[in-house]
């Protein structure tokens, strides 16, 4: 049988080839993610879903659905915060997302951002492009030297083993880091901290990379900030209500904190005036994982489990 599958939003090509090749596909050419009423008449016309961020699948959607003919939600992604798991678990669905496929884009993003905000690149960028550098001068515009000091990673997945791998084979970084449980091996040298505060309070760099949970929710409050020094930066790459924003934007205007580097908002996409209005934050626009051949290999693993389901198999990314 083909099943009819919803692709919800534009995917590269070798992806939406890869879908039509088994199912009867249909894909929604708009960007933006879908509404609440659309997602609920898809869950019943539709036997299987490809999502992604911001795509509302929470308990409210799956109980105006009722029972739906979908049965697999195949999520184009590592983070699912937008899918309530237990929901669609107790209304016959199968969730999976995109482990992998994400982890080495999302480090190099995690590593551009540290490098930008210790080295105040997005300032000086903003400066030149307005006409006004003068020349270099000796004590013009002086960051933080990355090389050598203490990266602090909060959350050891994948991707925070990644950004490990980057912060100590490339720029000689101690690592500390903060995880729930214990993680034996990181892969490079690297020390688990007893608390936050203290992870928070010994690196030169925090970088987050804890999915987004209930437990996860403003994590990075003006507490936990309020432990880092002075000339520390902040870095977000997971999911933009981990850290409390407005906490954040606090410790930057009055000095707690030197600066941050954010591809992820609290409320995509977004942006506090006042954030924008701040020298010391580079801010990117989601990038993590914004290249062709990473999309590609996001999709046809989101393809891989779609076809694993329908084929009577456990798709080997279900969450
Ligand atoms: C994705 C990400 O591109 O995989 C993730 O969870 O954060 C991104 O880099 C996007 O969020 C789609 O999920």
């Amino acid at each position: 049988m083909t099943e009819k599958v919803l692709i919800t939003r534009p995917l590269p090509d070798r992806v939406l080839e890869a879908a039509k090749a088994r199912f009867d596909v249909t894909i929604r050419e708009d960007t933006q993610p879908m509404a609440q009423d659309d997602v609920v008449v898809a869950l019943l016309a539709y036997d299987g879903l490809l999502p992604t961020l911001g795509d509302p699948l929470g308990a409210e959607t799956f109980a105006k659905a009722g029972t739906p003919r979908c049965r697999m939600l195949a999520n184009f992604g590592v983070g699912y915060n937008h899918i309530d798991v237990a929901a669609a678990t107790a209304a016959g669905i199968t969730v999976s997302n995109t482990p992998g496929a994400v982890t080495d884009a999302t480090a190099d993003i995690a590593l551009t951002l540290m490098l930008m905000t210790a080295r105040r690149a997005g300032e000086g960028e903003r400066m030149l492009r307005r006409g006004d550098w003068n020349g270099w001068h000796p004590t013009q515009m002086l960051g933080l030297h990355m090389t050598g000091k203490t990266v602090g990673i909060v959350g050891m997945g994948r991707i925070g083993k990644a950004i490990a791998k980057r912060a100590h084979s490339g720029f000689g970084m101690d690592v500390v880091f903060h995880n729930r449980s214990a993680v034996d091996d990181v892969g490079v040298s690297a020390h688990q901290l007893g608390s936050l505060e203290e992870v928070m309070a010994t690196a030169d760099i925090v970088v987050i990379a804890v999915p987004a949970t209930p437990e996860t929710y403003h994590l990075i409050n003006k507490k936990t900030l309020a432990a880092m020094r002075p000339t520390a930066h902040l870095v977000n790459i997971a999911r933009g209500d981990i850290v409390d924003e407005a906490a954040l934007i606090d410790a930057l205007k009055s000095g707690v904190i030197a600066g941050a580097g954010l591809d992820v908002y609290e409320k995509e996409p977004t942006v506090p005036a006042e954030l924008l209005a701040l020298e010391n934050v580079t801010l990117l626009p989601h990038l993590g994982t914004a290249a062709l051949e990473v999309r590609e290999a996001m999709g046809l693993m989101a393809v891989e489990n779609l076809i694993a389901f329908f084929d009577g198999n456990d798709p080997p990314n279900r969450v």
